[in-house]
């Protein structure tokens, strides 16, 4: 089932789609409306997320956390929900330092991609030493129990992560779990998406970036196989790591569009580059646009905040100084989000396998002043998420309110780019400081997650 954007802005007054499963709705392109002055405000003119891992012991860091909340709206946790943080003894879970981060994220109405599930290293001690089918079940309890508590809280899991091996032969790693069996990659998958069916669910690599390179191809010839039969995943991240061994490869774009053409998001999930001044600045900028130009790109998150908070500290390869002053580098990746064009295939798409219900309601469109809104529902047994998309009518707007009348029964748990009234019932939402203005027939996206059912949501928009 696919939904064009013009068969959705055509849409007059309430028109209800459910679409069974594996639903993909493809929304319309959103150029920008205007220079932001924040990664975050830049990324979101075109739907897009800009994100930075965070650790938990620098929460304390009054200069660091007024960057984390000033520039991003995207949370990765660096290092605290890898296997040795979240379940340091078998069937012991720990969550302490990885709900400081998500706590922190949901509170400053940010998103989190969640890092990781699966994952031959940073295994606690416990699981090193499994083999075979002890390993397995480890694995699989491990993804379930961590997705499950997560459940709702998490836009893209890291399922796997770093499972393929470097060199020419475009295989698999050697580890216990890849010992397990073949098919252990697509059991976490299956077992994340029983835990948690509303987060996007990726594979996520190092030195996937250059197209002719074999681990590539071979991450390329996985995830196609699961497209074709059904395998559970959403995305590929590429986490992007660069240096002078590693530079950012000229084919890069081909990479990012070659991965989307399978029918998954593309995520630069990790994002550094080595360097310093102009040079860098413009890698930062290829990087910046090549993801851009990729309909499905849909967000970057770069690996730290400041040079001296990144795993590779004396490579200064982040946008911001130890001082926390923007870099060229800060300003090239804003410049190149600022500068998106409306022909730069900022489509937005949602796959599921699960229900997806979408409601379009128009309520002053194309009136001058005027604003529309429309709901797309990814929901399964017990919950859903929300994604409303605001689009002014022939003329720009500087605000607007939406209000999402819920079914009894439904309850807003979490949500990001808008500041909410109500949990239940009729629950009204204001645009935040970045994303009220909206330039004539433009849009941009709020979302919520919730309990219960949002079958047949059709919010209303009101402009001003
Ligand atoms: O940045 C992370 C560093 O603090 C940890 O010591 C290291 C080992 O767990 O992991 C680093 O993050 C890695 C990420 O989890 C996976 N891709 C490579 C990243 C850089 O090493």
């Amino acid at each position: 089932m696919k939904l064009t954007a013009k068969s959705v802005s055509r849409a007059a007054l309430v028109s209800t789609l459910v679409a069974a499963s594996a639903g993909a709705v493809v929304l319309a392109a959103s150029p920008a409306s205007g220079a932001a002055a924040t990664l975050a405000a830049a990324a979101q003119q075109s739907g897009r997320y800009f994100g930075t891992a965070v650790a938990a012991n620098k929460l304390s860091d009054s200069t660091y956390v007024g960057i984390v909340n000033r520039e991003f709206d995207m949370i990765t946790a660096e290092n605290e929900m890898k296997i040795d943080a979240t379940e340091p003894q078998q069937g012991r879970f720990s969550y302490t330092n990885a709900d400081r981060i998500v706590n922190h994220a949901i509170q400053q109405g940010k998103r989190v991609r969640g890092h990781t599930l699966a994952w031959h290293s940073q295994q606690p001690e416990w699981m090193r030493v499994l083999e075979g089918t002890a390993v397995r079940q480890a694995m699989l309890n491990h993804v379930t129990q961590v997705a499950t508590y997560y459940r709702g809280k998490i836009h893209s899991w890291d399922v796997v992560n770093e499972a393929f091996a470097d060199g020419s032969g475009g295989g698999r790693r050697d580890s216990n779990l890849q010992r397990s069996g073949n098919d252990w990659i697509e059991a976490a998958f299956r077992a994340a998406r029983a835990a948690d069916p509303g987060a996007k669910l990726c594979y996520n690599d190092y030195n996937t970036d250059d197209w002719t390179h074999a681990k590539t191809q071979g991450v390329y010839r996985m995830v196609q196989d699961f497209k074709t039969r059904g395998v559970p995943i959403d995305c590929v991240g590429l986490q992007s790591h660069f240096n002078s061994q590693s530079p950012v490869p000229s084919n890069y774009q081909t990479t990012l569009q070659n991965f989307a053409n399978l029918g998954v998001d593309v995520q630069i999930t990790e994002l550094d580059i080595e360097g310093s001044g102009s040079t860098q600045a413009d890698n930062f900028r290829r990087v910046t646009q090549a993801c851009l130009a990729v309909a499905r790109c849909t967000g970057i998150t770069v690996w730290g905040v400041r040079d001296t908070d990144s795993w590779r500290a004396s490579g200064t390869p982040l946008l911001f100084d130890g001082s926390g002053n923007k870099k060229a580098a800060y300003n090239a990746t804003l410049d190149a989000l600022n500068s998106v064009s409306p022909t730069s295939g900022t489509t937005t798409t949602t796959t599921t396998t699960t229900t997806t219900t979408t409601t379009t309601t128009t309520s002053g469109g194309g009136t001058p002043g005027g604003c529309t809104a429309s709901a797309s529902i990814n929901s399964w047994n017990g919950g859903f998420v929300a994604t409303i998309r605001v689009t002014a009518g022939s003329s720009a707007i500087s605000g607007w309110t939406v209000t999402t009348p819920l079914p009894s029964g439904a309850t807003v748990t979490n949500s990001w780019n808008a500041n909410r009234t109500g949990t239940t019932g009729t629950v009204q939402w204001r645009n935040v400081s970045f994303n009220g203005n909206v330039g004539a027939g433009q849009s941009t996206e709020f979302g919520f997650q919730g309990t219960g059912s949002a079958a047949g949501l059709a919010p209303t928009c009101a402009a001003g």
